[in-house]
């Protein structure tokens, strides 16, 4: 096996009573024909129950005596209509669906039964997956509605195909083929894998955009994908740049107050939604990192989104206005995107949604929550999350991000008292937002399996479960993903299972612990670099993060520092802005401490550290012994590539751990814990490696740039 099917490989299934009931409840499928995204439905149903039982199922137009599954919408589907369920869907909505087990007349069925064409594929693929998991049907009464509305995954994918922060191989879209060839299997499967999670949108372009992908050449191009994607009930969306008008050469400005560039957008939009009638909208990314906006006019985030809200409004579209903001003059780069944002609250259309990032700085392997969750309440947001591993080794290591996704998801924000978690913030519980939403970075390419790492493909999995439902638990979900990815035994699912809860603490404890962060060599972001004290932006410098001296160590944002922390509501404020409260895996985030702190554990801020850094080493190592008890449990090729990779993570893990130790003693002064190990190399070694270490990025020109010495 190589990864291709991802979690959809429906091989036979192992247990051989299951397949017999299983067999005996779904002989037929009843589907009515008609429209696409319910005929996806019956394929899937067919492939996958087909496979799943190693039986074909057989579709008819009528109720078989016994054995039925029945599928539609009361719309399309007299057997459906006729359980008189209209209120009970009423109340699920076009996405949801009810999945049970019933009679229609005198015939035992199983129905799968959704006011919209989307709920029925949502409950299809549901279904699957408690056949793939296992799970009984004898007697099914599920209900289900996802909790955000738009369920979106980001591409950061250039025109030439090189992806930004992609690891595994070139992008997608093959435009060089495009319109005519976009039967290419990849697109359907892309479009099948979203569906399987309830992923309802995909923004297919890179955020720092070309303005050739609004050129009719490229339109045609998208509209060839788009019809692929429709199929599953997928919106497509563009990533577009905010000086368009000028690049396109007709006007000299972009300015959003200019009529002109008023009337150019709302042209633009006419001939965008005459090649893509149902396009989602727009994804932008301005005044941020060097790209074009409106404040390079003198205006601001809101009247730069609304020009565009008010441009693809007449059909139905959105614009997802990212908050990813800061310049090179600020104080403190955390503050950045709340000063920007907050004070524009309740300025921006109905039809715009800001998207934030889950931390306030960049998917760091461990942020506090972005204080903008919680600070907006009456402008539409949706977060952005990462499940691309940029700074989580790219596709070498194995790094689950569920975790990281449940920390935000769970963190209690208080702007409405206790109980204000940004999931329910999210799902518009406690403002009332007219659009909610989730988004990812994700990068697959061509790369066989998709993800280069066979293990980020979870986090793919993890991310579209939990915009489904913020709720679910990052544990539940790796458990789904390994059966459905690998095999239901477990003497796999025990010990893998665990290591992929901690596998990000892993990832946190060797790079940055203890509330570090960014300490990556700059650009690429793979290898450390905690001495890079020099730039022409403090804030692209490790040393800006951590702020380590002979003294001591952490970035001080209480009142007597950049007092970030009043961006939060009170309780949270007063948790991370005092000592002796706050959950020290954030405490250099916040506080500049000696490095004879006292840590909870009684050992000084030094120690800790550096135990911190060993941790994660070890953590490495019990992956690899358990990931050699797995061995003969699945296939030889996933597991022989995963052993391999786990290598290269030990590696990496100790570069990472001795570079840190080394340059942090270079400052603090102070001798090693007992029993921790020296590092087997010098400081200068390991500032060499910044600059000859290979570095597998295709992406950026640092990946590139290395030494011969
Ligand atoms: C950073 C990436 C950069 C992206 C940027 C963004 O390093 O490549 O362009 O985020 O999100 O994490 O816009």
């Amino acid at each position: 096996e190589d990864g291709y099917d991802m979690w959809l490989r429906y091989q036979p299934l192992s247990d051989s009573s299951l397949v017999k009931d299983y067999r005996k409840q779904l002989g037929t499928l009843v589907a009515p024909d008609g429209p696409a995204v319910i005929e996806s439905a019956a394929q899937e149903l067919q492939r996958g129950i087909s496979g799943l039982l190693d039986r074909p199922l057989e579709r008819s137009d009528s109720l078989a005596r016994r054995g039925s599954l029945v599928i539609g919408t009361p719309e399309t589907s007299e057997l459906i209509a006729s359980l008189g369920w209209e209120d009970r869907l009423a109340q699920q909505g076009p996405e949801g669906f009810l999945l049970e087990t019933t009679r229609i007349g005198r015939r035992d069925v199983t129905v799968i039964a959704s006011e919209g064409d989307r709920g029925v594929l949502y409950g299809a693929f549901h279904l699957l997956r408690l056949l793939q998991t296992q799970q009984a049907i004898e007697e099914l009464a599920i209900a289900e509605a996802p909790k955000v509305q738009h369920r979106v995954v980001n591409h950061w994918d250039n025109l030439n195909r090189l992806v930004e922060r992609g690891y595994a191989g070139l992008s997608l879209w093959e435009w060089g083929t495009l319109p005519e060839y976009n039967e290419n299997p990849r697109y359907r499967d892309y479009a099948r894998i979203n569906a399987s999670l309830g992923i309802n949108g995909t923004a297919i372009n890179n955020v720092n955009a070309d303005p050739r992908i609004l050129t009719d050449q490229f339109l045609e191009k998208v509209a060839a994908l788009n019809e692929v994607f429709r199929q599953y009930g997928i919106k497509t969306y563009l990533s577009i740049n905010y000086d368009s008008p000028r690049a396109f050469g007709d006007l000299d400005t972009a300015d959003p107050l200019d009529p002109r560039v008023q009337q150019w957008w709302k042209d633009k939009a006419k001939q965008i939604y005459k090649h893509i009638p149902d396009l989602g909208g727009f994804l932008v990314k301005a005044d941020s990192e060097g790209q074009p906006g409106p404040q390079g006019y003198g205006r601001n985030h809101a009247d730069g989104a609304n020009i565009l809200a008010d441009a693809v409004a007449p059909y139905g579209g959105v614009i997802f206005w990212r908050a990813f903001v800061y310049s090179p003059e600020q104080g403190d780069r955390f503050r950045e995107a709340y000063d920007e944002f907050k004070p524009l609250d309740g300025k921006f259309r109905d039809n715009v949604i800001v998207q934030i990032k889950n931390g306030p700085i960049d998917f760091q392997p461990r942020e506090p929550f972005s204080p903008l969750f919680g600070a907006l309440e009456d402008t539409n947001i949706m977060m952005e999350l990462q499940v691309t591993q940029e700074y989580f080794g790219f596709s070498n290591h194995l790094a689950y991000q569920g975790p990281l996704f449940e920390e935000v998801l769970d963190a209690d924000t208080h702007a409405k008292g206790e109980g204000s978690t940004v999931g329910k913030i999210l799902g518009g519980e406690v403002f009332e937002y007219e659009q909610t939403g989730m988004a990812a970075v994700i990068n697959p390419g061509t790369d066989r399996n998709w993800t280069g790492h066979p293990f980020v493909q979870s986090s793919w999995y993890a991310f579209g479960r939990m915009a489904w439902d913020y709720e679910l638990s990052s544990e539940a979900i790796a458990e789904e993903w390994m059966r459905m990815t690998f095999t239901n035994d477990r003497r796999f699912l025990d010990p893998i299972g665990e290591v992929m809860a901690y596998s990000r603490e892993a990832g946190v404890n060797y790079r940055n612990p203890l509330g570090l962060t960014h300490l990556f060599a700059q650009g690429h972001h793979y290898g450390p670099a905690p001495w890079y004290d020099e730039a022409e932006r403090m804030d692209w410098t490790a040393w800006y993060y951590h702020r380590a001296d002979e003294d001591g160590i952490g970035f001080d944002r209480t009142e007597s520092g950049s007092n970030a922390i009043e961006q939060y509501h009170g309780p949270v404020r007063e948790h991370f802005g005092t000592l002796d409260q706050i959950d020290e895996d954030y405490l250099l985030w916040f506080h500049h401490v000696g490095w004879d702190y006292k840590m909870n554990s009684g050992r000084t801020l030094w120690e800790e550290l550096v135990l911190k850094y060993d941790e994660g080493v070890q953590q490495v190592r019990n992956m690899q012994a358990e990931w050699e008890k797995v061995q003969g449990l699945i296939d030889r090729e996933r597991y022989e590539h995963v052993k391999a990779l786990l290598e290269v993570q030990l590696r990496d893990a100790i570069r990472w751990r001795d570079s840190c130790v080394s340059y942090f003693q270079s400052l603090s002064g102070l001798p090693l814990p007992e029993g921790s190990p020296e590092p087997e190399h010098d400081l200068e070694h390991y500032k060499k490696l910044e600059h000859t270490f290979y570095v597998p990025d295709p992406w950026h020109p640092k990946g590139n740039d290395r030494r011969v010495d």
